[in-house]
């Protein structure tokens, strides 16, 4: 009888990407530059939260990579509001990849960079378990998708540092119960802070922009915007 041989194809999928992932992470910290994966589901807001985050935080200091299926609308947005991105479509994929990052961050430059900003491809599965560089994660989440998301996904809020509640104008016309979506938050991720914002009040993107400056000055002390 043949000998069995098991080819274990998704584990070395999975320790190359993860490889490089380390590699990109360690890259942009010896340049002083803080990358986030912003996650959540598509028309959450994720591109609405970078655009509103400009209003506090000087569009020199961002670059951006925008993960989507097709098109360069995102990115197109982004120019217009001062930012340097780069568009990458997975045109199938689900998810961005450490190696489209690496293709990326060869494309932008970072001169007054302090902020890599990566708006991964709309979805609440797949970007979850996928490392891409980020030091932080960000996970959009509206209130017209419903105050049940994260029981119903929760690895990709157990993963989050930070859960921006968009569309806060739209809660009580769909019925958001936010007090138990805080509390299932509060079960499976204590340490994740929470942010609630609306585009109606651009003020409310403030909180996320002094977020993100704070975690700036605890990666680069000494260094704070
Ligand atoms: N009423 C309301 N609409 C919002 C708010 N935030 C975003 N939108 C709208 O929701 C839609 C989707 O917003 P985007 O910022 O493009 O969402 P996204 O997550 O980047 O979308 P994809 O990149 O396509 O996944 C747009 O029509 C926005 O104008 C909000 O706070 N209130
Ligand atoms: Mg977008």
């Amino acid at each position: 009888m043949p000998n069995k041989k098991t080819v274990r194809i998704d584990r070395s999928v999975t320790e190359t990407n993860d490889a490089m992932a380390q590699r990109i992470s360690h890259s942009l910290s010896d340049v002083n530059v803080l990358s986030v994966n912003i996650m959540g589901s598509p028309g959450s807001g994720k591109t609405s939260v970078i655009e509103g985050i400009t209003n506090t935080i000087p569009a020199a200091e961002i670059a951006v990579i925008q993960g989507d299926l097709e098109s360069d609308i995102d990115k197109r947005r982004m120019e217009s509001v001062g930012i340097a991105a780069y568009q990458i479509n997975t045109h199938s994929g689900c998810h961005l990849t450490a190696a489209m990052i690496e293709q990326a961050i060869v494309n932008l430059t970072f001169e007054h960079t302090r902020f890599l900003l990566i708006e991964n491809v709309g979805n609440l599965v797949c970007p979850a378990d996928v490392l891409i560089g980020q030091h932080l994660n960000i996970v959009v989440s509206s209130t017209t998708e419903g105050s049940d998301k994260p029981r119903k996904y929760p690895v990709i809020f157990k993963r989050a540092d930070l859960i921006v509640i968009t569309k806060e104008d739209l809660a009580s016309a769909v019925g958001f119960d936010e007090k138990s979506y805080i509390m299932d938050i509060h079960s499976m991720n204590p340490r994740a802070k929470i942010i609630k914002t609306t585009t109606k009040d651009k003020d409310s993107f403030r909180s996320v922009a002094d977020w993100l400056m704070h975690e700036y000055s605890l990666f680069y002390p000494g260094e704070n915007p």
